[in-house]
C-alpha cells in the first residue's frame, strides 16, 4: 500500500478557473457607464475585458487604466483618436486571439446590451454554434424606448441585409455577439472594410459564407441608460451601400 503523504498536499487545492473568454467593449465617451460595467463583468471568473477607447475625451481610458492596474483580467487598448467601431472590434479581436480567448465577446458599454444574457450567449456557443448573436429580432427578443425612425432604421436595415444577402439571421446589425476563436482565426480580418453598423452585416456575411454556424439567442435591448449615441446618418449610408458590395464581391 503506498503511504499516503501528510501535509499540506492532503488540502483540497481551490479550483482554479481558467479566464477563457474576453469580452470586447468598445468605448466613446462612456464614462459613466464604463466602471459599472467593468465589475458586473468581472463577477464571472471566466472572463477578462479588454476595452478599446479611442482618446475618448471624458477620460473613460484613463479610468479603465486605473481599474487595469489593479485587476490583471482588465485590458485597455487605447488608440489615438475616433478611429471608428469596426477597427476597434478587429483590433480587440486580434488582441483577444494573442491572449488565447477560446469565446470573444463583444458589447456596447451602454448597457444596451446587458451582461445578464452572457451565460445564454456562451451556452449557445458551447452546444456547437460558432458564432451566437444576441437577437432582438427573434421570439422573445426585442426594444424598448425606441423611437418610430430608430424602429424602422433597425428593422428595415435588417430586412434589407438578409433580403440582398441571403443571410440567414434576424439580427444581422446586432452587436452583442459571442465568436468562437476558430471563426476569428480563420476570417481574414484585414479584409473587412466596414466600420459601422455594416461591420456587424460584414462579419455575419463572412462567418456565414465561411461556412460557419450562426445562432440568435434572445435579447430585450433597452435604450441606453446615459451618455449619448454615435449613430449618424454616414453609419446608415455606409450600411446601405456595402451591402450591395458585399453581394457583388466587390468588398
Ligand atoms: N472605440 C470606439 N468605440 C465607439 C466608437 N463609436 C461608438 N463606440 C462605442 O460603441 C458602442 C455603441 O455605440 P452607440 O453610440 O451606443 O451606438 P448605438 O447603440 O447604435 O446608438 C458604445 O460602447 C460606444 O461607446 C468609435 O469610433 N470608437
Ligand atoms: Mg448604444
Amino acid at each position: 500500500m503506498l503511504a499516503v503523504p501528510a501535509g499540506p498536499q492532503l488540502s483540497p487545492r481551490p479550483a482554479s478557473v481558467v479566464a477563457d473568454c474576453t469580452v470586447v467593449v468598445p468605448t466613446y465617451n462612456e464614462a459613466e457607464n464604463i466602471t459599472q460595467l467593468i465589475q458586473l463583468l468581472l463577477a464571472d471568473p471566466r472572463c477578462r475585458v479588454l476595452v478599446v477607447d479611442d482618446a475618448s475625451p471624458d477620460g473613460t481610458g484613463a479610468l479603465v487604466a486605473e481599474l487595469a492596474r489593479a485587476e490583471p483580467r482588465v485590458g485597455l487598448l487605447a488608440r489615438p483618436g475616433k478611429l471608428g467601431l469596426g477597427t476597434a472590434y478587429i483590433a480587440g479581436f486580434r488582441r483577444a486571439l494573442d491572449e488565447g480567448a477560446e469565446y470573444i465577446f463583444e458589447m456596447d458599454a451602454d448597457f444596451s446590451h446587458d451582461p445578464r444574457y452572457l451565460p445564454d450567449l456562451r451556452a449557445a456557443a458551447e452546444a456547437g454554434a460558432d458564432l451566437v448573436i444576441g437577437s432582438r429580432y427573434v421570439p422573445g427578443g426585442g426594444t424598448t424606448d425606441w423611437g418610430l425612425v430608430r424602429q424602422i432604421i433597425s428593422r428595415g436595415g435588417n430586412l434589407y441585409a438578409g433580403l440582398i444577402l441571403a443571410l440567414p439571421v434576424a439580427d444581422a446589425t446586432g452587436g452583442f455577439r459571442c465568436y468562437r476563436r476558430r471563426v476569428l482565426e480563420q476570417l481574414d480580418l484585414a479584409a473587412v472594410r466596414s466600420n459601422g453598423y455594416a461591420f456587424q452585416i460584414e462579419m455575419a456575411y463572412r462567418t456565414h459564407r465561411a461556412g460557419f454556424r450562426i445562432a440568435e439567442v434572445p435579447i430585450i435591448f433597452p435604450d441606453r441608460r446615459v451618455g449619448r449615441s454615435k449613430m449618424s446618418r454616414r453609419i446608415v449610408f455606409e450600411a446601405l451601400i456595402n451591402v450591395w458590395k458585399l453581394r457583388f464581391g466587390l468588398i
